[in-house]
């Protein structure tokens, strides 16, 4: 059994902080956004930020020069920056003191840390030499392919951090695929998630990847198993289709049976390993090598920014207290991700994972309950889609919802007409703007039905185009903001204790089902059994 040390120095709660104590005065008078005057031209320029390929905008924030000066008085005494550094350079994070824990390091960024004044960190460095080995065979890999011209088409199969990562890029990035490349993704253990790939592929042209960091999913390895059988009866030899994606040493790390096998490690958490070879050979199939490469570039980019000691120019680090203010002092219990850009539609799905299981977290990292909110709830939707469903609670709803836009110049495929006097691209990003000015300023009438409060804060975060260097840079930002954010709650953001009981619980019910078809007894689970009952009587 472990014993929960008591916290000093760099992991006391941030509450604790002098910084939070000034802001906690700062929000009992939060500045008036529908004020007339309030959100004036000057005000939109001074809160506003860029670095890389990114503006960030939020003068639409609740926030004023003395919010902001104190939020960068914050994230000093909560040494943000020097956990990033450690981070980065392959420090044990990833840990619970005095407890039994993953204890390791957390190195998705030296997954990309191959173009600019690399890490030298001794971890960072052996991490980064392992992922640029992978990176090679995988090139080699694809150029025999790109020869051959066999295959058309990838399945990638996997769950959780090995699909929605993966399947987000792809879908954002379909304006960049390579001549005749297609990408099918299985993650559910839904028979019905199976078939409908099965029925859209031809297998004689179809490589699958399996990707599981443990090698032991069971979603993963039973839907590896149906495509196999697929395959086999269809006349095609599983060894000449499957790649394997997997850690050194899992069970699924048996090269005779793969085409191909490619290895990702335990210091990368399943949600942070889309820059690795987690997502790596279906993007650099789909894409091209030299493409899912710009994707690692950009990423590399805004992690170099993550790092950066001047606050106004370190856009994750502003992003992420912004968040901290919405979330611990103004109190608002979600974030809406609402991406400007249709490619984005898988985005939010992967954010919602990202966040939520790494800052859905109630003991700090020293074992002890937090007295303060965590991760909030995270959800999204592209608009302008979203504007004809759920914007009606976001504007007039009694919840406060902050949310985050994302935009960009330019469109992907540049393909755009003048209908009316304008282009759907200007059309998109009017909305988008209209959409912040609106939640901020809102709007007075007689007519209360007709009444916006205003004062619902929101940013915007502004590209030129989404394009593989930008995307890169996006998930970086998210995956940073993520982490300043569980650094700021002296958190551990990078395990997931919460997913295990449901899985534990699931495996015993699975053995009742089993037990029930040989005419055998299973361990006794009275409460799954009443709920089988009912299952049974349908
Ligand atoms: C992510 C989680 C989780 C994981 C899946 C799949 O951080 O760890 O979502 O990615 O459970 O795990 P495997 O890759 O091991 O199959």
């Amino acid at each position: 059994m472990g014993h929960s040390p008591t916290r000093t120095g760099q992991e006391s709660s941030f509450r604790h902080h002098k910084a939070s104590h000034v802001l906690k005065g700062l929000a009992s008078n939060p500045h008036d956004l529908t004020i007339e005057g309030n959100l004036s031209p000057t005000r939109i320029e001074r809160f506003s930020a860029q670095a890389g390929e990114f503006k960030l905008l939020y003068g639409t924030e609740r926030v004023n020069d003395d919010v902001m000066h104190t939020l960068k008085e914050l994230s000093h005494e909560a040494h943000l920056i020097d956990k990033m550094e450690a981070m980065q350079r392959g420090d044990v994070l990833n840990k619970i003191d005095g407890f039994p824990s993953e204890n390791r390091e957390v190195l998705h960024t030296a997954m990309r840390d191959f173009f600019m004044h690399p890490n030298q960190g001794k971890g960072a460095m052996k991490a980064t030499a392992a992922a640029k080995a992978e990176c090679n065979k995988l090139k080699a890999f694809m150029s025999k392919v790109d020869q051959e011209g066999k295959f058309t088409d990838i399945i990638q199969i996997g769950i959780g951090g090995s699909d929605l990562g993966p399947r987000a890029l792809y879908v954002a990035l379909q304006a960049y695929k390579k001549h005749g490349r297609v990408a099918h993704f299985i993650s559910n253990v839904d028979p019905d998630d199976t078939a409908a790939v099965l029925r859209s592929i031809d297998p004689k042209k179809t490589l699958v990847v399996v990707v599981s960091k443990s090698g032991g999913t069971l979603e993963t390895l039973t839907n590896e198993s149906l495509v196999r059988a697929f395959f086999e009866k269809s006349g095609c030899k599983p060894e000449e289709h499957f790649l394997a994606v997997t850690g050194e040493g899992s069970p699924m790390d048996n090269p005779e049976r793969y085409l191909a096998s490619f290895y990702i490690w335990d210091f990368i958490g399943g949600r942070y390993s889309v820059t690795s070879m987690v997502g790596g050979v279906m993007l650099a199939f789909s894409l091209g090598f030299d493409q899912y490469m710009n994707i690692l570039k950009g990423a590399h980019e805004m992690d170099r920014i993550a790092l950066n000691h001047d606050f106004d120019q370190n856009l994750p680090l502003i992003g992420a207290m912004l968040g901290i203010w919405n979330r611990n002092f103004l109190h608002y219990p979600t974030v809406a991700v609402l991406p400007y850009s249709q490619a984005l539609l898988r985005f939010p799905a992967h954010l919602q994972q990202c966040n939520m299981e790494s800052n859905g977290k109630r003991i700090d990292k020293q074992g002890n309950p937090v007295d303060f909110d965590t991760g909030a709830i995270i959800w999204g939707e592209p608009g302008t889609n979203g504007q004809h469903s759920f914007y009606q609670l976001i504007h007039q709803g009694t919840n406060v919802v902050p949310c985050e836009f994302i935009g960009f110049r330019e469109s992907q495929y540049q393909e755009d007409l003048n209908v009316q006097g304008s282009l759907s691209q200007e059309k998109l990003l009017s909305n988008l703007f209209a959409q912040s000015i609106a939640l901020a300023k809102g709007q007075k009438s007689d007519n209360p039905n007709k009444v916006f409060p205003g004062n619902r804060p929101n940013s915007i975060l502004l590209g030129k185009r989404l394009d593989p260097f930008t995307l890169g840079s996006l998930l970086s930002y998210y995956e940073n903001k993520i982490a300043f954010q569980g650094f700021c709650w002296n958190i551990n953001s990078f395990d997931q204790e919460g997913v295990q009981l449901g899985k534990k619980l699931a495996n015993k019910i699975i053995d009742q089902f089993s037990a029930k078809r040989q005419g055998k007894k299973a361990e006794k689970f009275p409460e799954a059994e009443a709920l089988l009952r009912h299952l049974e009587s349908l």
